[in-house]
């Protein structure tokens, strides 16, 4: 045979697409990871734990690769109907992807044993990521890792902040090497799957963990009733659905002065969402112990 075509002397860079679970106890900053990673806010985050209730999608593209990021809630053992619904969410994303990072946060003391329950039949990479390494001196945070590398098998070890920004290409790299060759499974300029309404409904979700205490963000969800977009603004109405008649009255507040409040704020980061001017109509509702009806929970959104 004397037609071999000729070996092509610059080889042709391949493109690699995958899914990236991001896991870990409630707060350690796995929401402020995506976003940080997705350069824009896309993944509500508080100072309190359990902010996270879905698997919410982030997509990260550039020539070479895209990486599809599962951000999830915080691992805990499930007590009621909603817990279990997040941890399903937490279990099916392990599944669905390439490579999970598993994050904890610097200064951890308390991890327990069934945050590794199911990391232990995957057999996928996992990296474990200790991130908030702002907050500690550098040889605490290397002997937290070195303890934590004893508990289970990683693949790698990476050390960052998520809100600084530090060691975020070292991960980059990291993650790369364990996605697949194969092309991008969304258009290069999407950044997310999920509908307007879902980024709403966690906005004024992200408002209510910031403005109530105790029981009430824990008691509470919304859902988008009407979603209009009109000419010259846009007109959204949402119930916020709370666990039981006392929590009704504290949303509302003396007067309707914490509604009010809530309204504003939440429109103000919806605006910057959508990029447009909105009117906000938020109503409270009681279903009583919806958190705990599996049912309620489904039809709420969180299935
Ligand atoms: N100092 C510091 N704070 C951080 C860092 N990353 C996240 N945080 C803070 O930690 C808190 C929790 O962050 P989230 O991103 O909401 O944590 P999460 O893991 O998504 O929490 P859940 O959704 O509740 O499971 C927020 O107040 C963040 O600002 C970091 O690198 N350094
Ligand atoms: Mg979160």
């Amino acid at each position: 045979m004397t037609n071999k075509p000729k070996a092509d002397s610059k080889k042709k860079p391949t493109h690699k697409s995958g899914y990236v679970a991001i896991v870990g106890k409630p707060n350690a900053g796995k929401s402020t990871l995506m976003n940080r990673i997705l350069g824009t806010k896309l993944s509500i985050t508080t100072h309190k734990p359990q902010t996270t209730r879905h698997q919410v999608l982030g997509i990260h593209s550039n020539e070479h690769a895209q990486l599809i990021f599962l951000d999830t809630p915080g691992i805990i053992n499930p007590k009621y109907e909603l817990q279990k619904a997040m941890m399903r969410f937490v279990n099916k994303a392990e599944k669905d992807a390439d490579v999970v990072l598993f994050i904890v946060e610097a200064g951890e003391d308390n991890l327990p044993e069934y945050a590794f329950d199911s990391l232990k039949h995957l057999q996928k990479p996992v990296i474990l990521v200790i991130n908030k390494i702002d907050l500690k001196p550098k040889d605490e945070v290397q002997q937290l890792a070195t303890k934590i590398e004893d508990m289970h098998r990683f693949e790698d070890t990476v050390l960052i902040s998520a809100l600084g920004g530090e060691g975020i290409p070292s991960l980059m790299e990291a993650i790369t090497k364990y996605i697949p060759e194969g092309p991008p499974f969304y258009p290069k300029d999407e950044l997310s799957e999920h509908p307007v309404r879902f980024f709403v409904a966690e906005l004024i979700r992200e408002q209510i963990y910031l403005q109530f205490h105790q029981e009430i963000p824990y008691s509470a969800t919304v859902s988008i009733v009407q979603y209009d977009e009109r000419d010259d603004l846009d007109y959204i109405s949402a119930d916020i659905i709370v666990n039981q008649k006392s929590q009704k009255g504290m949303l509302i507040g003396k007067g309707g002065k914490a509604i009010k409040k809530l309204g504003m704020e939440s429109r103000k980061t919806i605006q910057e969402f959508v990029g447009r001017k909105v009117f906000l109509d938020l109503h409270v509702k009681v279903r009583e112990k919806w958190r705990e009806k599996e049912n309620m929970v489904r039809y709420l959104g969180y299935n």
